[in-house]
């Protein structure tokens, strides 16, 4: 809105004003500014950096060149096309992207894959920046998209801002070797007991890749809400899906939303795994098909937050009819190797019933061609070296697995639990676990949590959002952040190099980033958070 008043008439020239300035600045000839590499406040922070002292700074002239043989558009393009859109909205550069056989000329972004450099694995990177040139190298496109959000992250935090920040943009030179502990590292989402639409879920993909997790675990069906269209068994989505906690109104993804959202998951190398929750946490389905009850009566749908209540009929055919049809469409739909099954909480389901019923919902999962995921009680039953047990309490459980060849996403309530109060002031979420700060939620090591658990049983680790209490993007990400970002960082960095004073220094940093990227985290009293620097202030529009 242009003002009228005279006084404001500058205020409306500073756009312009500093467009002009940057345009001097881009194609000034002022020596790269000293930088320190090491001062940066990485998270997760890298295996290893040797910083060089000096500078790259971006400028309008600064493109993305791409190493692939294939010239046109390919995965690699589509990954620095990714970059070019993230730094275009602040920095104003239009950053052109192209695909070159050789090593292109300096003053650029050079993305290289394949690096045939072991050590790296799947998912690490190699990025060595001079004053002359910022070169990402990996083995894979996925090590190169991780690699991004170091680049993203060594740039000043108003890099994440939606409209045009004054910069410079200047990255410290030196070399940084990075790869992750895990090859596990997620976040569940329960879309059950509250419902987030797609673009929440999108919002939550897209901040869970910026710390570099690789799995997004949704909870699609539970007592209080199933979430996912199933074409075999319409009434899931259209009862069993129409409330939610506090009898809202609910809501449900069709097939085409999911794929949508398993698209974009894929696009920032994220796996999506579904979780159907039974034979437990089943009211919605009971609710939507009475056939599937015992005694042939439907229930209510339930709108309270009370666990434990509900089974699945265990020795009826149909129920195993049910779970194929639900599994079938749904595994169609998911390219991750995962199904989760859930399984926990089946108090009202006899032991024997509810291992038969494990055992073979198991062989349904693998003859649709996925591996069976369920929380720790699955290990009740008889799992198969492909099966993944998702410990969150019961440390027996967590042991069975091990004896049983099965790996483990290590999820304990007390340290990863993201609906567990920071403490008893919180106006949101449960502590029946513990009260978990961010130092807690920190603190801890998933290859030394369980005796008997070693490093090599463990897939990574994962931390749960439950929603009971939770029913809005802002609740979520108060609950989420900061400690999703110490989650990530106990996923990717080896646990000698993690310590809680030096990690909470930089976590400190990324008040900044948090605040550019509108994420509405909790100012934790124990963490020493640092306003954000004049390169990060938004202007004044
Ligand atoms: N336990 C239940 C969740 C949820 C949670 C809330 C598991 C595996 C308590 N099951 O955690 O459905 O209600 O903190």
């Amino acid at each position: 809105m242009i003002s009228e008043k005279p006084g404001n008439v500058l205020l409306n020239l500073l756009p312009v004003f500093i467009f002009l300035m940057m345009s001097v600045l881009s194609c000034t000839t002022e020596p790269p500014t000293p930088k320190d590499l090491s001062k940066e406040n990485l998270i997760p922070k890298p295996v290893s950096l040797t910083a060089t002292g000096s500078s790259f700074r971006l400028t309008d002239k600064t493109g993305i060149y791409v190493q692939s043989p294939a010239a046109g558009p390919n995965e690699l393009t589509r990954i620095g096309q990714y970059l070019a859109d993230k730094l275009k909205p602040a920095t104003g550069f239009e950053m052109l992207v192209q695909a070159t056989g050789q090593a292109p000329p300096s003053g650029h972004i050079y993305l290289a894959v394949p690096s045939n450099d072991p050590e790296l694995g799947e998912e690490g990177y190699e990025l060595n920046i001079t004053e002359e040139q910022v070169k990402l190298s990996a083995n894979t496109p996925a090590g190169l998209f991780r690699g991004l959000q170091t680049i993203r992250q060594l740039l000043p935090a108003a890099i994440e801002r939606e409209e045009l920040q004054p910069g410079p943009w200047e990255i410290a030179t030196g070399i940084i070797r990075d790869y992750p502990a895990y090859a596990y590292r997620g976040s569940m989402l329960d879309v059950s007991r509250h419902f987030f639409g797609v673009e929440d879920v999108k919002r939550y993909i897209d901040l869970i890749a910026f710390y570099k997790m690789n799995a997004m675990h949704l909870g699609l069906s539970n007592d209080q809400g199933w979430r996912i269209e199933i074409k075999s068994w319409p009434n899931l989505a259209t009862h069993g899906g129409s409330t939610e906690v506090g009898g809202g109104k609910g809501g449900y993804y069709s097939q085409e939303e999911y794929a949508d959202i398993v698209q974009y998951a894929q696009d920032r190398y994220i796996t999506i795994i579904p979780e159907i929750d039974m034979p437990g946490h089943t009211n919605a389905a009971l609710a939507s098909y009475p056939e599937l009850n015992c005694d042939g009566q439907a229930p209510e749908l339930y709108t309270g937050i009370k666990v434990g209540f509900s089974t699945l009929c265990t020795r009826k055919d149909i129920t195993y009819q049910f779970v194929d049809d639900v599994i079938r469409e749904l595994a169609a739909l998911t390219p991750g190797p995962y199904i989760h099954i859930g399984g926990d909480e089946t108090h009202v389901t006899a032991t024997e019933d509810y291992i038969y019923f494990i055992n073979k919902v198991q062989d349904i999962v693998n003859a649709h061609g996925k591996q069976m995921a369920g929380w720790d009680e699955i290990t009740i039953a008889s799992l198969k070296p492909t099966s993944v047990a998702q410990f969150w309490s019961s440390a027996d459980h967590a042991k069975a697995a091990v004896e049983q060849g099965a790996k483990i996403i290590m999820s304990p309530a007390t340290k990863t639990y993201l609906d567990m109060q920071y403490d008893s002031t919180t106006a949101l979420g449960l502590h029946w676990a513990a009260y978990v700060e961010v130092d807690s939620a920190y603190i801890w090591d998933p290859a030394t949590f369980v005796d008997g658990v070693s490093k090599e049983d463990i897939l990574g680790i994962e931390s749960p959002l439950w929603s009971e209490t939770i029913t809005n993007m802002d609740e979520i990400e108060y609950m989420v952040f900061p400690r999703l970002a110490g989650h990530a960082e106990i996923g990717w960095t080896p646990a000698a190099d993690r310590n809680w004073e030096e990690y909470k220094v930089r976590l400190g940093h990324h008040k900044a980033r948090f605040e550019a990227m509108g994420v509405d985290f909790y100012p934790s009293g124990l963490v020493p958070w640092v306003e954000a620097v004049s390169d990060d202030m938004p202007l004044k529009d």
